[in-house]
């Protein structure tokens, strides 16, 4: 299949939501056009019924960290069966804001679950399912809060201590120095540089892959 699957990863106000529309423009310099956008948790109107859910208490009670995983790898396996793979084997291209590494992150590394936990779940759930693609992008949990305060209210996880964040920072980088389809971009440059490291690797990426 020459269509892929990628992915956008980072802690909040990472500029996720600025490298989609880079990775957006650069497949239409290779006129691919056929794209599809998801977000995680969500992108079903289950799984968005779920984040919900996810980001917010129901009633003040309090979510437990299993429970949570669930309720995401419950969001995330509909996602991939109703929206991910249909749109991959129509032949669209799917870019993805946030998957599973996201679990890994926030909840192995910041909640402090079990990694053989996430890795038995993820193996029975999705298989060997997994993006073509991840882009990382790397901003301090410092620089996170900063962005996250700086927007008003916040959710549940958002709430967390920097502590969480640092760990889920961590998690990132550990596992993203180890798998050779993580790419690492510095997102703590200005936009326009960040902008840039994005197009480069984009390129050299889509070029190896002689469409
Ligand atoms: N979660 C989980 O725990 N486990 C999982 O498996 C999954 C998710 C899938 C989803 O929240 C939450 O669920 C998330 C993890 C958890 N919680 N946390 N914390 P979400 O979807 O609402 O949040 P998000 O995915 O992180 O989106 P975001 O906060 O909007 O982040 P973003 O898209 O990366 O940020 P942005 O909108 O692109 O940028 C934010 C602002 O920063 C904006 O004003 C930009 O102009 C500015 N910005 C961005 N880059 C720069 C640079 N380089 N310089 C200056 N200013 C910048």
């Amino acid at each position: 299949m020459k269509n892929k699957f990628i992915v956008i990863e980072g802690l909040e106000g990472a500029g996720k939501t600025t490298a989609h529309t880079v990775v957006v423009s650069v497949l239409q310099e290779y006129n691919i056009n056929n794209i599809v956008l998801t977000r995680e948790p969500g992108g079903t109107p289950l799984a968005e019924r779920l984040r919900i859910l996810i980001k917010q208490s129901v009633d003040g009670e309090k979510i437990c960290d299993k429970a949570e995983l669930l309720m995401i790898y419950a969001a995330r396996i509909q996602l991939i069966e109703n929206v991910i793979k249909p749109a991959l084997a129509r032949g669209a291209w799917v870019i993805g804001d946030r998957h599973d590494f996201s679990s890994q992150a926030y909840q192995a590394g910041g909640r402090g679950l079990d990694m053989q936990l996430i890795n038995t779940l993820r193996h029975i759930i999705l298989g060997d399912f997994s993006p073509d693609l991840t882009l990382y992008l790397d901003i301090t949990p410092e620089i996170s809060l900063h962005r996250i305060y700086q927007r008003g209210q916040l959710d549940r996880i958002e709430q967390e201590s920097l502590n969480f964040f640092q760990r889920v920072r961590e998690h990132y980088l550990k596992v993203s120095a180890v798998d050779s389809k993580v790419i690492i971009i510095d997102a703590t440059q200005n936009l326009k540089t960040v902008k840039l490291s994005l197009q480069k690797v984009l390129y050299n990426w889509l070029e190896n892959l002689n469409l």
